[in-house]
């Protein structure tokens, strides 16, 4: 039987429980995804004078023949979005910024400076998203950035927030869709503090400043992520999952949950409904942790289906923003963004596969044992072959095919790059 026969049986499965697996494949086609430009060169940017990873995170390994310049990121983002079904999104950071061999200051970039970029997006049809680059900075080696005692360091990072958002708006007027700028910042301490107050409310103020300026909400929308710890910050953040709740619920800003950055046995999942609940709309940045927050590729675990399903049960598609943040130096980068992407729409498709509405009516009848038998009878139902007649009809490999894409690309292309 080749893909499409495959498909057809694999249909009536789903069938006899009511799911409609065309409209699911024509939903599906719908989801963007926000695909992180720093997997591809292990968060280094194109600064002139390039600075060092910093901020309590860390890409490690030394797989060869990550991008160097603009041109190689862009030409390997087109090789994975050629394996990737579906039209996306690509989130950019300030340090992405084109400058021409010219040093720019980060509290002076400007649209002008990511018009390579947005040309390369309209060219293609894609959206693009954006971040103010917080740390990898003389300014923030002390680990501390809008939340700093030194109110000229608060000031150099408020000015790059809102120049950053302003590059945000930019974005969305020329790509005709909406910009989510996030907001992420390092600051905390190693050890016990004395005062946890105090740079909070420095950080609550520099946000008040960022976000006092508006922009419009047609082009450019506004995220702010928490986090729980970063190396070099074990005992205290500043920015923590309480602080920003609350001050995105205050400010009329988007909540980002980050899904590494919680503590190890809780879950993202769970927090989406409650999440949903008070916000319009809310953002994620999809990552897996492995015993911190490592930012390995994601893969097709319980947690990304359990996220997915959270998003597509509670019809949230169109207020869940689905970026991606997982950066590995030790793999192919072209297949880090495939694998990881590739399973990010594979648990939604999974999700949306689900009789969703029959597994809702046994909960609220308390009938928990058919509950549990059915959702596991799903887990073996012949989803691989919906998957495959996705990839199929989208025009890209369908199965594990991609795999020697990529290594013939990375003959051509990367391995020529010392
Ligand atoms: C860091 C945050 C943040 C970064 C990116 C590069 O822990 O997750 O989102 O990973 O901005
Ligand atoms: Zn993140």
């Amino acid at each position: 039987m080749n893909i499409k026969e495959k498909y057809e049986v694999a249909k009536k499965e789903y069938e006899k429980w009511g799911v409609d697996v065309d409209k699911v494949l024509e939903n599906l086609k719908k989801v963007k995804i926000s695909i992180h430009c720093w997997q591809g060169d292990d968060v280094a940017g194109f600064e002139v004078d390039k600075k060092e990873l910093s901020g309590g995170i860390a890409a490690t390994g030394n797989y060869p023949g990550k991008a160097r310049n603009p041109e190689e990121l862009r030409k390997d983002l087109d090789k994975a979005l050629s394996l990737i079904p579906g039209k996306h999104k690509i989130n950019l950071h300030a340090i992405y910024a084109e400058t021409n061999g010219e040093v720019v200051e980060r509290d002076e970039i400007k649209p002008e400076y990511f018009k390579n970029w947005v040309q390369w997006a309209k060219e293609r049809g894609l959206g693009l998203d954006f971040n103010p680059t917080i740390f990898s900075h003389e300014k923030a080696k002390d680990g501390l950035t809008l939340s700093h005692p030194d109110k000229e360091i608060r000031d150099f990072w408020i000015r790059h927030s809102i120049a950053s958002r302003k590059i945000g708006e930019y974005f969305g007027k020329e790509l005709g869709q909406p910009c989510l700028t996030n907001l992420w910042i390092p600051d905390g301490y190693k050890d016990i503090p004395s005062d946890r107050f105090t740079p909070r409310k420095r950080l609550k103020e520099s946000l008040e400043e960022i976000y006092k300026v508006k922009t419009d909400e047609k082009y450019n929308l506004d995220s702010v992520e928490s986090k729980v710890f970063g190396i070099g910050a074990e005992s205290y953040t500043v920015g923590s999952s309480e602080f920003y709740l609350n001050f995105a619920s205050r400010n009329g800003v988007i909540p980002l949950m980050d899904t590494g950055h919680y503590h190890p046995t809780e879950v993202v999942s769970d927090k989406i409904s409650a999440m949903l609940l008070f916000f319009d709309k809310i953002a994620l940045h999809v990552s897996r942790p492995v015993r911190w927050d490592s930012d390995h590729v994601i893969v097709l675990d319980e947690e990304l289906k359990e996220v997915a399903k959270e998003i597509v049960r509670n019809d949230a598609v169109d207020r869940v923003v689905i970026g991606l943040d997982f950066f590995d130096a030790s793999i192919n980068r072209i297949a880090a963004w495939t694998i990881g992407t590739r399973n990010m729409i594979k648990a939604l498709l999974s999700a949306m596969l689900t009789p969703n509405d029959k597994l809702k009516k046994l909960q609220e009848e308390g009938n928990f044992t058919e509950r549990l038998a059915l959702m596991e009878e799903f887990k073996t139902y012949p989803m691989g072959d919906i998957w495959n007649y996705y990839c199929e009809i989208n025009n890209v490999p369908a199965k594990e095919k991609w795999i020697d894409e990529v290594k013939q690309y990375e003959n051509k292309e990367l391995s020529k790059r010392k």
